[in-house]
Formats: C-alpha cells, structure tokens, sequence
C-alpha cells in the first residue's frame, strides 16, 4: 500500500512504519502496536514525546508517542504474570484502509484480530479497528468488537506521552473539581484543586469525567488541547526523577519534557461489550 500521502516505510530496527505526510502534519505509526510515535503539524514542533531511547523490538511497547492500553490497563487483574498494559501494544497490526476525507485530511485505519496468541493471553473472540486521521488534529479512536457468543469486559488506555520544554514550567487545566486516584499515595482519593502542576512522581486517576484538558506549556509556548469520547476516566502521569532513571527506555532527564494525559476507562469504568456490539474510545490532540 503506498500513496501519496502515505507509505510503508523500515523504521526503527527493521519494525514496518506508515508515515502519513499531507498539507496539514506529518505522522508516523508503527505496525507494531498501531504505536504512533509522532505527530508534527506543518510548520511546528512535534506534539507527541518519544523517549530518545526507546527500544524498537516486537517483545516490547515503544516508550512515548501513544501506546494502546487494551484489554486490561495496568497490572493484569489476576494473573501477575501477564504483561502489564495487554497485549495490543506489542501485536502486529495489519493495514485495514487509507483514504482521504472531504475535509482533505488523512485516515488510516488498522486492526488486530483474535489468534492463537491472544487466546493464550485472554480467551475472547474480538476484532480491534484503530483509526487515526491525520489534519490539523490528531484523532486517535479505538474501536473494540465483540465477535464472540458472550460479553466481554475490558479496560483501557490511550496512553499519550505529550511533548513539553520543561514539566516544572507547565500545568494542565480542565480537571479542577476532578476527584483523582493518587497511585502515587496508596490509591487515597483527592479532589483536584486548579491546574495540575507537576513537581514529583504523579500517577493518577481522575476518574468519571469526561472533560476536555489543555497542556499549557510556558517554554515552548503553546497549549495543547486534549479531548475525548468514550472514555470516562484520565490518567496522567510522570515517573520523575527516580524512576526514570530506573527505566532503560527513559533517556537521561527525559522525564523533564513529558507528561501522560490518557483517555482511559479504568478502575470502576471497566466496559461491558454484549455479543455482537462494539465500544469506541477516542482522543484528540491539537494546538
Ligand atoms: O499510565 C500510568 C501507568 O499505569 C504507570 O503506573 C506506569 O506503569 C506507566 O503506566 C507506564 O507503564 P509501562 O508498562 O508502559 O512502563
């Protein structure tokens, strides 16, 4: 599948990349995870943060860009020896469509179906479309199909890491009021007061919302606007210094230019999918 606005290319470590290059960004998507790893509007900076030291290998989830949380987010419910996250970010992903909408932008579609493999992992029969279009905006949606004889419950995450020029000098706005899940303090509830600042190692939930958030960044100057549709949590998240250091794919400070801002059903929100239906979770990214 080559056009003009989109080829399959060799990316990193002999891993099969599309880049979607039109009028409005260029975007790059692996086939390994559906992992997009970048997403940089005509004229501009990159808006995704991919760690300098990621590692390209079909074992393991690229670090940054937008991994795919699915069907379990976090640790695996019962079995600790299941990877954490699932099993979605490190499936090869089979190109389903590309167009170009009215609108001129770019839609690339991919998806994963039921194996042997992911029967191992979780016995359910699913079909997984993940469609991304490329314009002004960066829309990422995950559709999951339920082609099985019974429900199926999962839990999920679009797991952006957004760029930034300096963590200390930024805040996220739209989550006042927000009551979040503190990881980071044995999983205490707090209600969010103003904009979020990041000075320390932050993991949390803010659970049952559905609101937009803007990443305000001082240094690079630019906001960042991150929405959402069929999702009724976010994460946000930033290892810090200490456990940053502690993980390979992490460059030296990379940790200072990054923030996680997820769409996710998690926790309580995890989504029942009847026989024969399916569920869409979405994100946007946009200056
Ligand atoms: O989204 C936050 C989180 O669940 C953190 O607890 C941390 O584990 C992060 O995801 C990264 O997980 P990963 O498996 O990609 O290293």
């Amino acid at each position: 599948m080559q056009t003009e606005l989109v080829q399959l290319l060799e990316g990193q470590n002999g891993l099969t990349k599309a880049v979607i290059d039109n009028e409005f960004a260029r975007c790059e998507v692996y086939l390994h995870g559906a992992h997009v790893t970048s997403f940089t509007p005509k004229g501009g900076d990159d808006l995704l943060w991919l760690s300098k030291t990621a590692i390209f290998d079909r074992a393991k989830a690229i670090r940054g860009g937008i991994p795919l949380c699915w069907p379990w987010f976090g640790a695996h419910p019962t079995d600790s020896t299941k990877a954490a996250h699932g099993f979605a970010r490190v499936s090869l992903w089979q190109v389903i469509s590309v167009q170009t909408t009215e609108l001129g932008a770019t839609e690339l579609i991919l998806g994963l179906k039921a194996s042997e493999k992911t029967r191992k992992l979780w016995p359910n029969e699913f079909e997984l479309q993940y469609k991304i279009t490329v314009a002004q905006m960066l829309s990422v949606e995950l559709t999951t199909i339920n082609i099985g004889k019974e429900p199926i419950q999962i839990t999920e995450a679009l797991h952006s890491y957004l760029a930034l020029g300096d963590i200390v000098k930024a805040r996220i706005r739209g989550l006042s009021g927000v009551c979040y899940s503190d990881k980071v303090d044995d999983s205490k509830v707090i209600e969010q007061v103003g904009d979020i600042v990041v000075k320390q190692e932050v993991d949390r939930v803010y659970m049952n919302t559905q609101d937009s958030c803007l990443l305000i960044d001082d240094v690079l100057m630019r906001t960042i606007n991150i929405s959402k549709l069929g999702s009724l949590d976010t994460v946000v998240w930033n290892p810090w210094a200490v456990k940053a250091c502690s993980m390979a794919d992490v460059h030296d400070n990379g940790h200072q230019t990054m923030v996680c801002i997820e769409a996710a059903n998690v926790l309580d929100n995890v989504i029942t999918i009847a026989a024969g239906e399916r569920h869409t979770i979405s994100q946007s990214i946009s200056l």
